[in-house]
């Protein structure tokens, strides 16, 4: 459903502290943004990883995926022509226009900003084909029993009083049901309400570093303590095409398929697209009231540099971490670096649509662009690069989605 939440799901957004909302691509243009991601994987793994074939994706855990759940935030990941495509896209940053609309009562929040946000990929080694009697291949037993990282995306210096809301599309369904547990966001329901109390209790001893750091993932005694308050665990179920979207004080993470999933797909119990993950992030935000417009434009410039190095950025668009550009896998020689489009250089791709340009740096983005390109042409970028690069970034592909 583009355009925006239903006043359900808000309602839902603000109790539980998460909801999802589906529809926001489906048919052809749900269609189009898989194949295009399939081939941003194919090309970045130097053709190893084809999220259409399972026999290749047990590369994917060999070569590549290193990380934190089934996220992956560096090699450019956030770079991808794909999540680009998403993130630009008009349906989702309706969704997220909506939610700060409502958020200021119907007001006009202002422009957004956006993240850079990474992605999640989980290509289940259960869906390989095997004989009968051969073992599964272990990076398999190494993700399903992974402990969960309950976490919160915001610290208690700064992220209290602030309303903000992240995304997750999903380009794959998160079916979590009685007979399929899929990979997913798990998350502990209602919990944001619970955080001013947390940081009363647990927040007084924390080292400054840890309470300014926006991300705090909860030891087994914080846990306990949110079972004690009531709060419910809940896998949350979403269809292809939908966004999940949850307040960043809302205790949540990533979480495999479970092994019994894993086993029924292993037994062609279970189709083994329903439990593959292929999602990305994004998060948008108005302003906050109190980053004045010099900071402001200093984040705009160090979110446009983001941009043209290739770096993928955390969640929260006004206080952001950045990741490598480089790769940060198992050791892998192999991946192409995705950096930046040749062919079309950032301040073009800016220029192009004054939605799209707020979202990175406001009305001025383009023509800071222009003089950071001017400034760093090269941008870290080898003749190798380029030829990746030019098969995943072209401005033509971006017609299709705008509306
Ligand atoms: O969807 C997931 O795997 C969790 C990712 C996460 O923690 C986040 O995006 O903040
Ligand atoms: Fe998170």
């Amino acid at each position: 459903m583009p355009g925006g939440l239903t006043d359900a799901q808000w309602e839902e957004l603000n109790g539980d502290g998460f909801t999802v909302v589906p529809g926001v691509f489906s048919g052809e243009v749900l269609g189009e943004l898989l194949a295009s991601m399939a081939r941003d994987v194919e090309t970045w793994t130097n053709n190893d990883v084809d999220i259409e074939d399972p026999t290749t994706f047990g590369k994917w855990y060999e070569h590549y995926w290193k990380s934190h759940g089934m996220l992956v935030q560096s090699g450019g990941s956030g770079a991808l022509a794909t999540v680009d495509k998403i993130r630009c896209h008009s349906n989702v940053i309706e969704v997220f226009e909506d939610v700060h609309t409502r958020r200021a009562g119907g007001k006009n929040p202002g422009p957004l900003r956006c993240s850079r946000d990474a992605m999640s990929l989980y290509l289940p080694q259960s869906a390989v084909p095997r004989a009968p009697g051969e073992k599964a291949a272990p990076a398999v037993e190494r993700l399903a029993f992974r402990k969960p990282w309950l976490h919160v995306d915001a610290g208690p210096d700064h992220g209290l009083e602030e309303f903000c809301v992240q995304g997750q599309v999903c380009l794959t369904g998160q079916r979590n049901d009685d007979v399929v547990q899929a990979a997913t966001l798990m998350v502990l329901m209602g919990s944001h309400k619970l955080m001013p109390a947390f940081w009363d209790r647990f927040g007084k001893t924390m080292p400054p570093a840890a309470r300014a750091a926006d991300y705090h993932q909860m030891s087994a005694e914080q846990l306990e303590w949110f079972k004690d308050q009531g709060c419910a665990v809940r896998r949350v179920s979403a269809p292809a095409g939908s966004m999940v979207l949850w307040q960043s004080n809302l205790v949540h993470c990533g979480v495999e398929a479970t092994a019994d999933t894993l086993r029924a797909v292993r037994e062609g119990r279970v189709d083994w697209r329903e439990v593959r993950r292929v999602t990305t992030y994004v998060c948008m935000l108005p302003v906050p009231a109190k980053v004045t417009e010099a900071e402001a434009t200093k984040l705009d410039k160090r979110r446009l540099h983001a941009l043209h190095v290739g770096n993928t950025t955390s969640h929260h668009p006004f206080r952001f971490r950045l990741f490598p550009s480089k790769p940060l896998f198992h050791g892998n020689t192999k991946m192409k670096m995705y950096n930046r489009p040749p062919g079309v250089s950032l301040a073009q791709f800016l220029a192009w649509d004054p939605r799209v340009q707020c979202l990175f740096g406001g009305p001025r983005a383009a023509a800071l662009m222009a003089e950071v390109e001017r400034r760093r042409p090269s941008a870290r970028r080898t003749r190798r690069d380029e030829s990746c690069c030019s098969r995943l970034f072209r401005l033509e592909d971006f017609a299709l989605f705008r509306s």
